[in-house]
């Protein structure tokens, strides 16, 4: 298994919770360098033509890509322990609580969306900060706002076992933490990613636990 990943990458960030929580451990990961543009470059556009990480390689491939559908494979391909209740109904709730971050959320704050503000749209940083604040609380705001209200939520956001909810939680507030964003307002959310951040599966995939990262994000 060939795995492309970066540090800071916070979908990266969900794929390598997963690979933990299988038991899988790649056979080679191959760094691609965000903040240099690496993603951009022919080699891995090879790879993945969308640009974008993380991307996985199993045995002979193809590729797989987008970090969802790459835990939805792992899943399948490794069913325990499961990262999804055996339920129609919980599969759903778990799914679409995933889906704020991953579809509704993180979109707009990537590398992508962040150098088109500074490079073609000429906007300053404080603009470009207030964009990732306001999207950012907004996804927070959205899983409190599920999480907070339903029963189904427990110890963790799906009842008390680990589902995809919690990959994709974590990732939110990383990114929070990323952009300097107080999660205090969002006490569910708060309660769940530190009882996720507690398990050794998810400590050891945090990003600045991975080969390149800083010590510290300094803010
Ligand atoms: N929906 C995608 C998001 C992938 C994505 O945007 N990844 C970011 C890093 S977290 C990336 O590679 N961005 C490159 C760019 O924006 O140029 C997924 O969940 O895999």
């Amino acid at each position: 298994m060939k795995f492309y990943s970066f540090w800071r990458s916070l979908a990266a960030f969900r794929v390598r919770i997963a690979l933990n929580i299988k038991g899988i451990v790649p056979d080679e990961v191959v760094n691609v360098d965000l903040m240099k543009g690496d993603q951009c470059q022919p080699a891995y556009r090879a790879v993945n033509p969308q640009m974008r990480l993380p991307a996985l390689i199993d045995g002979d491939g193809p590729i797989l890509f987008q970090s969802v559908a790459i835990m939805e494979y792992l899943e399948e391909t490794h069913p325990n322990p499961p990262i999804l209740p055996k339920d129609p109904l919980g599969r759903a709730r778990v799914r679409a609580l995933a889906a704020i971050v991953a579809s509704d959320s993180h979109p707009l704050i990537v590398p992508s969306v962040r150098n088109f503000f500074e490079q073609e749209l000429k906007l300053d940083e404080a603009t470009r900060m207030k964009w990732i604040t306001h999207w950012v609380n907004q996804g927070l705001a959205a899983l409190e706002g599920h999480l907070g209200r339903d029963s189904e939520t427990g110890k963790f956001a799906h009842g008390d076992a680990v589902t995809m909810a919690d990959l994709c939680l974590v990732s939110h507030a990383a990114g929070a933490g990323f952009f300097n964003v107080d999660t205090t307002p969002y006490p569910t959310v708060k309660r769940i990613a530190e009882t996720c951040m507690a398990i050794d599966a998810f400590a050891r995939a945090h990003p600045l636990k991975q080969p390149g990262a800083p010590a510290s994000l300094g803010h």
